[in-house]
């Protein structure tokens, strides 16, 4: 178990290392005779620049725009939502694979991306879904996940980062459906495959107009990498409880996969305790544009998106050296 950096030393560049002196505390540690510390290095994540994530909303609200008004499963705006997430992925050197599905009579897809290296026998991955209900463009729920985890696996590829284990990310369709593509994915693993995944990330609606912060409750090690990461900022977060199930995590926690998330609230209210430790607006509503048309670039806070993406690099980066 290595020790965490704390949140704001991992926004130090990628090719600065931490070198974690740790008392044989990594799991294996030497036997009694061996020295009484080991050094560990963790690659620290490189800050993620929040300008990047918005322009990949903005191409997305674009896309819902063109398509119909939203991007959602079997229609026109999600195929070209997924074709420029592959475009950006493909142009930088990762092996992407999109995989088909049937859901409700129409055609859906996941796009997968391996990121070349590491031990695929460890396989961290981290995943949103792409899909959006059919009342709008689904820009917070969840072109905001999709967006920063597409600008975390640039960053990966930007910072030629070598971790330990295989880095793969992914994008659900038909999440909105029942988690279609996210269990089709899972069902569709063989068992040595799935024995393979050491972790699962999921990134559902992390950009909210009147945030919480709010961190899944499922693998203990998942979870405190980003309390810790929070606590680097000086930032409390909550446990997210009324997701359970409701995302696309869910495929995995039931098939033994250790899972963990963030989120940043949906259609429930801010309290008035809540609003004292994050601001916003208590009796409103974290995302009172969920599932609607007005869920547009306009309903996104940026300093959400900005602590969220870079919990998630955090994470990548911690959960993979
Ligand atoms: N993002 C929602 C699913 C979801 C995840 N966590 C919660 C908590 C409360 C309500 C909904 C959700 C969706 O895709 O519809
Ligand atoms: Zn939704
Ligand atoms: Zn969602």
């Amino acid at each position: 178990m290595k020790l965490p950096v704390s949140g704001r030393m991992a926004t130090v560049s990628a090719t600065s290392f931490v070198m974690l002196l740790t008392s044989g505390a990594i799991a294996g540690a030497a036997p009694a005779s061996a020295p009484t510390h080991s050094v560990a290095a963790v690659a620290a994540a490189p800050t993620i620049p929040v300008a990047n994530v918005k322009a990949h909303l903005t191409q997305l609200q674009s896309i819902a725009t063109a398509n119909g008004g939203n991007r959602a499963h079997g229609r026109t705006g999600y195929k070209a939502s997924l074709d420029y997430v592959k475009a950006q992925l493909d142009a930088v050197g990762y092996t992407t694979t999109i995989q088909q599905f049937t859901s409700s009579g129409r055609t859906g897809y996941n796009l997968i991306a391996d990121w070349p290296g590491g031990d695929t026998g460890q396989v961290l991955m981290a995943g949103s879904h792409l899909d959006s209900v059919t009342s709008g463009a689904g820009i917070n729920d969840n072109g905001s996940g999709s967006s920063a985890v597409l600008e975390t696996a640039l960053a990966v590829a930007r910072s030629d980062y070598q971790p330990t284990k295989h880095l793969r990310f992914a994008w659900w369709g038909a999440e909105e459906l029942g988690l279609v593509g996210s269990r089709y994915y899972v069902n569709n693993l063989s068992s040595a495959n799935r024995a393979r995944v050491s972790g699962y990330l999921n990134f559902d609606m992390i950009g909210s107009p009147n945030p919480g912060y709010f961190v899944y409750d499922d693998d203990p090690t998942i979870e405190k990498t980003f309390k810790d990461y929070y606590t680097g900022l000086g930032i409390a977060t909550e446990i997210e409880t009324e997701g359970d199930g409701r995302s696309d995590h869910a495929p995995f926690k039931n098939a033994g996969v250790p899972v963990g998330g963030l989120f940043s609230g949906a259609d429930y209210i801010k309290t008035a305790a809540q609003a004292a430790k994050w601001g916003g607006t208590a009796g409103q509503a974290f995302d009172r544009c969920y599932h609607s048309s007005c869920d547009t670039t306009a309903n996104i806070n940026d300093t959400a998106l900005d602590r969220n993406a870079n919990a998630l690099a955090y994470a990548v980066w911690t959960l993979s050296a």
